[in-house]
């Protein structure tokens, strides 16, 4: 396993050597300042690699070359979006960045409803509630039509919850879906939210699967002529959200994908958080099905504490995931091809030791820290031969 860390760039509250003294080697990380569908220069990708080679790690993935809206509509100028996206690969492979993170979510990139659920222990994570996620959708943006896309039992206990929540609570879920969460290309209004979703009217399923075999095959040329591999990251919750589609929430979907994109440089983040929320989904099967597609991942765990609500967990070895299983497999993957796979712990606990600085939700040190020392020492008694 290579120990890979995302790092925001010059907002980070995080600093390199900080970073480098958990113990990594591969940072994660992107050209932030860069909007959907421009190209990123050649100068600026060296700038940025050469202040992550400077501090003693390399910079290998990329996390997100953002896929521009448009081409997931077909709308506007899509065509141009997708050459500039291709562009970009190129000179990513140009400065020898070849790992490339992306999602196909439409509108938002993950979603939660609480950006700080406390703990026993008095540290917070991120919690995910559908009720509340049903409650906002339904009675604050009143979204139209929205009641059809949850069934009855849902739309109930959403009403009852929103009628006794104090109005701050109501905000912290309006604030923690529309803004905040790094990934999101803007912060959004509710108007400028309905419009977007709006957008999407005629987008179904399937219209939406089509455009993403597309938009792979289009760029797969350049994949394999620069060796670039594109890493799909997962739907993160596994399933529709303001009835919007979602075409990559589970392995029915990634063997789709694989069927679709035969080549192994389009593949998959093997993100253990995004797929565990949903019960359905095994992420050992997945990663061992679809281990040669697997080209980056996130690790973490979560626990599900009703019916969809999950929270992440209190560490990244325990909790729905399972996380020796899974490691296995990735030590099986990395003996099989000769190299190790990077891997980030993905989110962490908010920790007394950050209080005292504004990190990217999810993404504190002290948190992500015990995170990745968990997952290494994982892997160290597993390569020497400790029975799970
Ligand atoms: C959340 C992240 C996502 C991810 C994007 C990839 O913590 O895993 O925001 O970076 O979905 O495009």
């Amino acid at each position: 396993m290579k120990s890979g860390w995302r790092w925001y760039g010059a907002k980070d509250a995080i600093s390199l050597r900080e970073i480098r003294q958990a113990g990594v080697t591969d940072v994660v990380a992107a050209l932030y300042g860069r909007r959907p569908g421009e190209v990123w220069p050649v100068e600026e990708i060296q700038a940025l690699a050469r202040q992550v080679k400077d501090a003693g790690m390399t910079w290998s993935v990329v996390e997100s070359v953002p896929v521009h809206e448009d081409i997931k509509k077909h709308a506007g100028d899509w065509r141009t979006y997708v050459e500039n996206y291709k562009q970009t690969l190129r000179n990513l492979a140009a400065c020898d960045i070849k790992t490339v993170c992306y999602n196909f979510m439409p509108v938002l990139d993950w979603t939660r409803s609480n950006l700080a659920y406390v703990l026993p222990d008095g540290s917070d994570v991120l919690c995910y509630n559908h009720v509340e996620v049903a409650a906002f959708d339904l009675f604050s943006l009143k979204r139209p039509n929205a009641a059809r896309d949850y069934d009855e039992e849902t739309r109930d206990r959403a009403k009852t919850l929103w009628e006794k929540l104090p109005p701050s609570e109501r905000t912290r879920i309006e604030k923690s879906i529309l803004l905040g969460l790094p990934g999101t290309v803007d912060d959004l209004t509710p108007a400028e939210f309905l419009k977007q979703l709006d957008a999407y009217r005629d987008i179904g399923e399937e219209t939406l699967r089509a455009h993403l075999y597309g938009f792979l095959n289009e760029i797969t040329p350049v994949l394999e002529e620069t060796g670039v591999k594109m890493a799909i990251h997962p739907d993160d919750p596994p399933r529709p959200l303001f009835g919007l589609p979602r075409v990559l929430s589970n392995a029915t979907d990634i063997r789709r994908m694989c069927r679709e994109c035969p080549s192994t440089n389009v593949g998959l983040t093997l993100c253990t958080g995004s797929l565990g929320g949903s019960l359905d989904n095994d992420e050992v099967a997945i990663f061992r099905e679809f281990a040669p597609r697997v080209h980056f991942g996130h690790f973490r765990n979560i626990r599900h504490i009703a019916p969809g609500v999950f929270h992440e967990s209190e560490s990244h070895l325990r909790g729905k995931v399972d996380m020796i299983g899974l490691v296995k497999e990735l030590l099986k993957e990395e003996r099989r091809r000769g190299e190790g796979i990077v891997v980030r712990p993905d989110h962490g606990r908010h920790l007394e030791i950050d209080r005292a600085r504004t990190c990217y939700s999810g993404y504190d040190y002290g948190g992500r820290l015990v995170g990745l020392a968990e997952l290494r020492g994982l892997v160290f008694g597993l390569e020497h031969g400790m029975q799970g």
